[in-house]
């Protein structure tokens, strides 16, 4: 048997990690899936999700042909006919209710998809309906937030350079079960060791004595929510005890009286709420400046609860005042070969804040689509403007946003609904027609989002490994086939509308990235990246600054407005002491799981049920539960039972439950899925829990009641 070997991208996670498949090219059958040695850079390491791809590929339940429901259950329907529909359908209810009646979730894998942040954009922009939503407000708003008002530009997103670095502070990211996040470096667990190798520190400050704590040299634990006044102590004790020591800022940033910012804020006034003491934050504080290079990276922990927005606008201060912005080992920007922020700022796609409100709750918009916090409400809320479809595009919000009781009820209640997944999962099995796309391998990928945000300059391509189906469809084109049918305007505007769609038709995503690559700073071209199936290492991240600032002005200001408004409305209810007794939930990730959509793959899911509910052994005692035991956990929207796992590796006061499970729902098709069902978090997590300043859900430190089932 002769076997064939194929170099690609995994495209699961932020990771980029490279993979060698080895298939017999006759039969099309898999034969393994290895870490490729020759990818400078992830250098062989891949974790157990790689195989998934192969599994998602030969998948029984995997949808190949469109879905339509009907009286007597889902039926397979042509393409033709389940494109016609899908379009009419959506016209139909904006002819009927306004463009604003159409609601559409983007979710996460769309970041993974090249062909679909190209071909994304211009389906959106015909619907023409405010009501966008996506999984960036249950994930990372906060960081293109401060990105937007500090650097000009929402995805000018400053990475850590951890291969660098004398100092890491991680603040709420658990690096080895995630692989890392905005802050693409394959191969994490050896990076993070190379820090200590070579004479550095990490620190983990983490409600959880997560996995990442193993390789960090020190852990604390936090109070779920309490980081904006870690932070806010550190900046006191920068600004008022060792304002000497700092260095001066370059001419380029301006900042206002940062000690007045953080006065009220020292840290003997913010260790009850933080759990952490003054002398261990004035300790950190010298250390930070002590060091030859230092950076703090705050993820999912502090981007997704209740200060979100504070928290990562008050880290970049630090990174900045301390002397470790565009620098080696501090927070740098990338240069990647498709230079997605100099393109899209050339397009108007810097960002922006508040231009409009949701509806009902008034939540503001940030760069064109509002908090899916606030979706349920706009679907169940009647009045003008009511969302009454909905297009879901690879997003599983049901299980992915908050209170998902009350989406499920809103999602039922909708007039038409339509899906373009693969899957007929908790989301999908509300739409009235679901537009399976072609399987990952039998499409190229490339990295434009991860690239943009990774620890190195790196550039890679990876051709199809299948050829799809004939009569298939990828994402693009499924977005293209709707386009066309849902063309409107006059006519001058259906004929600008009808050249753009062809000529990107006739480019496909290919040609466009050929392109992106030969208009970005290396110059390169798609038969380059084609010669070099391993992937390219275009060298370290380099300082930028102040060239590649984007503000108006061409200054960095420390402290908008936004932001310090924000931190005075917050003053009140930051210096209230918390309420006793509380359990606050948190998420978790685990490394064999990704969000809600590898649970059908039996070699990821076996062993033990992982969807368990932690917790310290001192709060079990207190409720009188027992390891293994089942409980009834409780919030204000929701309630779930679930098996209580026992460990101090959680800080007293906090549970925590991971996210993407309770696969049990009627009438979806995974089985495996179904199988382990776990438990549904966000059937607990609050849709009016949220960071006032950005709209992002707070789905970490929610208060929940927990009780033993007898
Ligand atoms: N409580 C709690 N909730 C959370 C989080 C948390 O930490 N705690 N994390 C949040 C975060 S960070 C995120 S990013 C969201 C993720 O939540 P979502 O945005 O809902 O994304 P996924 O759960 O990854 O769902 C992926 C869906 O896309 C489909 N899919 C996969 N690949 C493709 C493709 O190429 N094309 C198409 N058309 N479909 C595809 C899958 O079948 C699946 O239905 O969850 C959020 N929810
Ligand atoms: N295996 C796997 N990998 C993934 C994913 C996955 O589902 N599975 N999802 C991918 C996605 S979409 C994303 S966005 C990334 C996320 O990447 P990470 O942010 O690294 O992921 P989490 O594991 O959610 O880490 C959040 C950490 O914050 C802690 N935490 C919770 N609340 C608080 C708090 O209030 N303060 C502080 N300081 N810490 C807190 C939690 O205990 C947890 O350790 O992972 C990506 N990679
Ligand atoms: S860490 Fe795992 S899931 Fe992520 S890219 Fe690498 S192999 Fe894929
Ligand atoms: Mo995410």
């Amino acid at each position: 048997m002769t076997i064939q070997t194929h170099k690609r991208t995994c495209s699961l996670c932020e990771a980029t990690c490279g993979i060698e498949i080895e298939l017999n090219p006759a039969t099309e059958e898999i034969l393994t899936i290895k870490g490729d040695k020759q990818d400078p850079f992830s250098r062989g390491y891949i974790c157990p999700k790689a195989t998934a791809l192969q599994d998602l590929h030969n998948d029984p339940d995997r949808l190949r042909k469109p879905l339509k429901k009907t009286a007597d259950g889902w039926q397979e329907i042509s393409w033709t006919q389940a494109l016609n529909e899908a379009a009419a359908g959506l016209r139909r209810v904006q002819h009927t209710h306004g463009r604003d009646a159409v609601g559409t979730y983007l979710g996460n894998p769309n970041v993974h998809n090249y062909g679909n942040l190209l071909f994304g954009p211009p389906l959106l922009r015909l619907l023409g309906t405010r009501n966008k939503f996506s999984a960036t407000s249950v994930d990372q708003l906060p960081h293109h937030m401060t990105s937007y008002y500090l650097f000009g530009h929402q995805l000018q997103i400053p990475i850590p350079d951890i291969d660098r670095t004398d100092f890491l502070i991680i603040l709420g990211g658990n690096p080895l079960a995630s692989n890392g996040s905005l802050m693409t470096a394959p191969d994490i667990k050896n990076r993070l060791k190379a820090i200590s190798a070579r004479g550095g520190k990490i620190l983990l400050i983490d409600p959880r004595r997560s996995e990442t704590a193993a390789v960090a040299g020190e852990h604390w634990f936090i109070r779920p929510g309490q980081d904006v006044l870690l932070l806010l102590s550190l900046l006191h004790v920068f600004t008022h005890e060792l304002s000497a020591q700092l260095p001066s800022l370059p001419d380029y940033i301006d900042s206002a009286d940062l000690a007045s910012l953080s006065a009220a804020y020292a840290p003997e006034s913010t260790a009850a709420r933080t759990g952490i003491q003054p002398a261990q934050v004035r300790e950190l504080a010298a250390q930070w400046l002590a060091a030859q290079s230092a950076v703090c990276y705050g993820r999912m922990g502090v981007s997704v609860q209740q200060y979100g927005g504070l928290c990562q606008w008050l880290i970049q201060v630090l990174n900045i005042i301390t002397g470790n912005f565009d620098r080696a080992g501090g927070a740098m920007f990338t240069r990647p070969a498709v230079d997605i922020v100099a393109v899209t700022a050339a397009q108007g796609g810097r960002g922006h804040y508040d231009r409009y409100r949701s509806r009902v709750r008034g939540l503001p918009e940030f760069g064109g689509e509002l908090p899916v916090a606030a979706l349920a409400e706009e679907i169940l809320t009647p009045g003008n403007g009511q969302i009454r479809a909905m297009l879901t595009v690879a997003g599983n919000p049901l299980l992915s946003t908050p209170n998902s009781d009350q989406l499920e009820r809103a999602f039922g209640s909708l007039e038409f609904m339509v899906s373009i997944d693969s899957y007929l999962n908790e989301t999908t099995r509300h739409a009235d027609l679901i537009l399976p796309p072609a399987s990952p391998l039998e499409r190229d990928h490339y990295d434009i989002i991860f690239n943009a945000l990774a620890v190195r300059n790196v550039a890679k391509y990876s051709p199809p490994l299948f050829r799809k189906p004939s009569g298939s469809y990828h994402d693009w084109e499924i977005f293209l086939q709707l386009a066309k049918r849902l063309r409107r305007g006059g006519l001058r505007q259906r004929l600008t509308d009808g050249l753009v769609q062809n000529v990107m038709g006739w480019l496909k995503p290919q040609g466009i990235l050929n392109r992106l690559l030969k208009s970005g700073p290396y110059k390169l071209s798609l038969k380059q990246l084609q010669q070099n199936p391993q992937g390219l290492d275009l060298g370290e991240l380099q300082p930028c600054m102040p060239q590649r600032l984007f503000t108006r002005n061409k200054r960095l200001n420390l402290t908008p407005d936004v932001f310090v408004q924000a931190l005075q409305q917050a003053t009140e209810e930051l210096q209230q002491p918390l309420a006793t007794g509380e359990l606050l939930l948190i998420g978790r990730r685990h490394i064999r799981s990704n969000n809600s959509w590898l649970h059908n793959s039996r070699r990821l899911v076996k062993g033990p049920q992982r969807c368990t509910l932690m917790l310290n052994p001192v709060d079990a005692e207190r409720l009188g539960i027992a390891d293994g035991g089942e409980v009834q956990v409780q919030s204000r929207v929701g309630r779930r039972r679930v098996t209580a796992e026992i460990t101090d590796e959680l800080m007293p006061g906090v549970v925590s439950l991971p996210h993407g499970w309770g696969h049990d729902a009627q009438g979806i098709r995974m089985q495996e899925a179904q199988r382990v069902a776990g438990v549904n978090c966000n059937a607990l997590t609050d849709d009016q829990h949220i960071d006032r300043l950005t709209g992002n859900a707070a789905l970490n430190g929610v208060p929940v009641r927990v009780e033993a089932i007898v």
